[in-house]
């Protein structure tokens, strides 16, 4: 008797667990670039959702500074993650962003990061950060902090895909470095949600 009902509650937990799955949807598309050098690297997200509020993600993110370049060039983050800026080059990086989403008073600048070195910094101002350096004024990349952890970055195509998103309805942002941000309503019923995006300058 004991064996049959923790069979059954095997069988219970295992039929829940592919409800889950089953809820869990995916929003894909392709952003189409209009005007702009090309569709890659644009950021795709959920906009806050009223009553809902998420950790700050223990797993950091990691920029690196390789041949004076940011890598990645876009890094999109939840609010609250914790960027590592890492150095690989033989050259010092001062790394430094003059404002958040405009608003300089949340400009910051980090000391002379050596090479192997690393410095850490939690993004908890939601809005783009662009990274520079004043060392090598070539140098250029962005953050992007957005509510949800509900995002992704477009590749070479302009297609993308968001993984794990609950059944509702939402609001869908894109950020761009060069395009106009743009905002449209989805639903989603946890099945794949095909949406195209047409980002223009
Ligand atoms: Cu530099």
């Amino acid at each position: 008797m004991k064996m049959i009902r923790r069979s059954c509650v095997t069988i219970l937990l295992g039929v829940l667990w592919v409800a889950n799955l089953a809820q869990a949807g995916e929003v894909k598309g392709k952003v189409s670039a209009a005007g702009l050098k090309s569709a890659q690297n644009i950021a795709v997200y959920i906009d806050a959702i009223p009553g809902k509020k998420f950790d700050h993600p223990a797993q950091h993110v990691a920029v690196d500074q390789q041949n004076l370049i940011f890598l990645p060039h876009t890094a999109v983050i939840l609010q609250g993650t914790t960027v590592e800026f890492l150095n690989h080059d033989n050259v010092a990086h001062n790394v430094y962003w003059p404002s958040i989403d405009g608003d300089k008073k949340l400009r910051h600048s980090m000391t002379i990061v050596s090479p192997n070195q690393k410095k850490s910094f939690e993004f908890d101002n939601l809005g783009v950060a662009q990274i520079l350096c004043n060392l090598h004024p070539e140098m250029i990349g962005y953050i992007v902090v957005v509510p949800t952890p509900y995002f992704a970055l477009t590749g070479p195509d302009g297609t993308f895909s968001i993984k794990d998103v609950p059944p509702g309805t939402y609001t869908l942002k894109t950020w761009s470095e060069d395009g106009k941000a743009t905002s449209q309503t989805i639903t989603t019923d946890g099945a794949a949600t095909s949406v195209d995006l047409v980002v223009k300058k």
